[in-house]
């Protein structure tokens, strides 16, 4: 069953014509628009099914002011007129749709963005979404919640090697990979292949990251270092460096749960379930 419909494909060329701003960035709005996606989504919880996407409570105070979601007012505001353009798409639909469309992984996600979620006026705690300064244990813990493994936690990271990080945003700076508006699996094999240390040879005073020896282009968060530190991670690192095939296919499945978690369905829509997804118990 599909559900691109005419009206869907229109808001999709409106956000595929939006992604490429010359001055922004690396060039492309893409990563920032994944970025909203994952977060809009990665609110929630499996212990009482609240958060995730639905009523894109991210507009609303104290999500809005989380300082993990910094930044993020930017990429709500390139959205704004595709919003104002097509109102009956929903907020939180439309910025799914946008962080689908960023990955042009339109054909395997499709199915997985419908519309007529119910507003769920309940806006998430602050302090579910994860802290780049933590760990493994950390990882663990707050992708759990949502119902993801260690094999999904793997895959689900590799989505840095899109886009770079801001130092007016989340205090870190730089880039992941040497192609920022690609999605590979260079993530995993940067990891791998290159030697990373504390950056502190330059008057570097932001928080703890990590950069290649070398030519000093590139950075990795300390979750990212995680990874490779923690022996179980590392072992999906080392697959997924390896095959970026299984890489893009694990990706795509992660992502589109975790774009569902929380979400409920029209009934009319034949052929799926409605509820709460994403929770293991609900599987
Ligand atoms: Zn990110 N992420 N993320 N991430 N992320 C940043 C940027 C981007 C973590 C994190 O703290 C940060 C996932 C998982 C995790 C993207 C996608 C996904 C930044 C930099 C930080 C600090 C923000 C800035 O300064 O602009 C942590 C700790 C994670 C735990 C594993 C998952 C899952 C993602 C999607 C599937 C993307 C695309 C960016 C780049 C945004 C941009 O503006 O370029």
């Amino acid at each position: 069953m599909s559900i691109v419909t005419p009206a869907y494909i229109q808001v999709e060329d409106d956000i595929r014509a939006i992604l490429r701003k010359p001055g922004y960035d690396n060039g492309n709005i893409g990563p920032v628009l994944v970025r909203l996606a994952w977060h809009s989504a990665g609110t929630f919880s499996g212990l009482d099914g609240s958060g995730g996407s639905n009523g894109a409570t991210m507009r609303f105070a104290p999500e809005s002011t989380d300082p993990a979601n910094a930044g993020l007012d930017i990429a709500r505001a390139f959205l704004e007129p595709i919003k104002q353009k097509h109102p009956w798409i929903s907020y939180a639909d439309l910025w799914t749709l946008a962080g689908v469309v960023s990955l042009r992984h339109w054909a395997d996600l499709a199915g997985q963005v419908e519309s007529g979620c119910p507003v769920r006026s309940r806006v998430p705690p602050n302090g579910r979404l994860p802290d780049a300064a933590l760990d493994a244990t950390h990882l663990r813990a707050i992708f759990g919640r949502m119902g993801f493994t260690d094999r999904d936690i793997v895959a689900l990271s590799g989505a840095h090697a899109l886009g770079m990080c801001h130092t007016d945003r989340s205090g870190y700076d730089g880039v992941w990979t040497h192609y920022p508006n690609q999605f590979s699996n260079l993530l995993y094999k940067n990891l791998l292949e290159m030697t990373w240390v504390k950056r502190d040879w330059d008057d570097w005073d932001g928080p703890e990251q990590y950069m290649n020896v070398g030519d000093e282009q590139l950075m990795m968060l300390p979750t990212d270092m995680a990874l490779i530190w923690d022996p179980e991670f590392k072992k999906y690192v080392e697959e997924y460096a390896a095959n970026q095939d299984v890489f893009f296919k694990d990706f795509s499945c992660a992502f589109g749960r975790l774009l569902e978690l929380g979400v409920t369905r029209d009934e009319n829509i034949e052929g799926h379930e409605e509820g709460p997804r994403g929770a293991p118990q609900n599987e």
